[in-house]
């Protein structure tokens, strides 16, 4: 890996890696549609809004992996997650593809499964149950990803990224907390690992009370330093007494699952 490109680079991941990635690959080609920070030593900065297709061909040029964090990372209007989650992931990963990129991790989420309940252990083979337009973007950006993989060679690893923060921030996230190193290792392992074809793993550390069977990670080497257990009581006293919405607490996409919610009967 000579240049790697880094999509929504402004974000909170993005900064992170930012940190973290950088000496470790020659070349950090950081993107956003907002500017971003001028660019540093063995770094280059471009402003791109991936719903542009010339600006994405421009991005991807030279560049042999992309860790992708572009795109909304919320549930929004669908005008809005049309354009920047499945608009911008197609414009990526067919302009890639014909740039001739190698590898593409994709930062995918919790969401696009998040209608499982939470006492049902899920690993990396359930079929996607989303929670959101914005799960069901990042469900897209799964399938997407398996066709560019399937038939044009491209490796991906799809990392259904959990709730990435210095520390977990209350009960839901005990079980989908993510550090900031352990998603730089996770994603270490799917720009360098000699193996990956297509790849989901679940982007979350440690955690006891995780909903998680994350064998498929472990499988290609990832070994989690940090877990959400030591901040478990602090996180707990500050929610107790809260009363909390019956659909929210049953599934494991929290509120996005309540959110407009009008079902009569729960999912299973
Ligand atoms: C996500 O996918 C979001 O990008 C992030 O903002 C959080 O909402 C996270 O999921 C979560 O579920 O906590």
């Amino acid at each position: 890996m000579h240049r790697v490109l880094i999509t929504g680079a402004s974000g909170g991941i993005g900064r992170s890696l930012r940190e973290s990635l950088g000496g470790i690959y020659p070349v950090l080609r950081l993107s956003d549609r907002v500017p971003l920070a001028a660019a540093r030593d063995r770094e280059e900065v471009d402003c791109t809004d991936l719903a542009d297709m010339a600006g994405v061909e421009r991005i991807v040029a030279g560049v042999d992996g992309i860790v992708h964090l572009g795109g909304i990372s919320g549930e929004d209007r669908w005008e809005a997650i049309l354009q920047s989650n499945i608009l911008g992931t197609y414009n990526l990963f067919e302009a890639a593809c014909r740039a001739g990129v190698k590898r593409i991790i994709v930062a995918t989420s919790n969401h696009a499964v998040g209608f499982y309940p939470r006492d049902q252990r899920i690993d990396h083979r359930v079929v996607p149950r989303p929670d959101s337009r914005y799960g069901v973007s990042k469900a897209f950006a799964e399938a997407l990803a398996s066709l560019y993989a399937d038939k044009h060679g491209i490796g991906f690893l799809c990392t259904r990224i959990g709730n990435f923060g210095p520390k977990p921030i209350d009960k839901r996230r005990l079980s989908i907390w993510i550090s900031p190193r352990d998603y730089a290792q996770l994603v270490r392992i799917g720009l360098e690992h000699p193996d990956i074809r297509y790849e989901i793993v679940y982007g979350v550390s440690n955690n006891r009370r995780s909903w998680y069977d994350n064998s498929n990670a472990e499988r290609l080497g990832y070994r989690p330093q940090d877990e959400s257990e030591p901040f478990a009581e602090a996180v707990l006293a500050a929610e107790a007494g809260q009363s909390h919405d019956p659909i929210a607490e049953r599934y494991q996409g929290g509120t996005f699952c309540a959110a407009e919610y009008s079902a009569l009967e729960p999912p299973p």
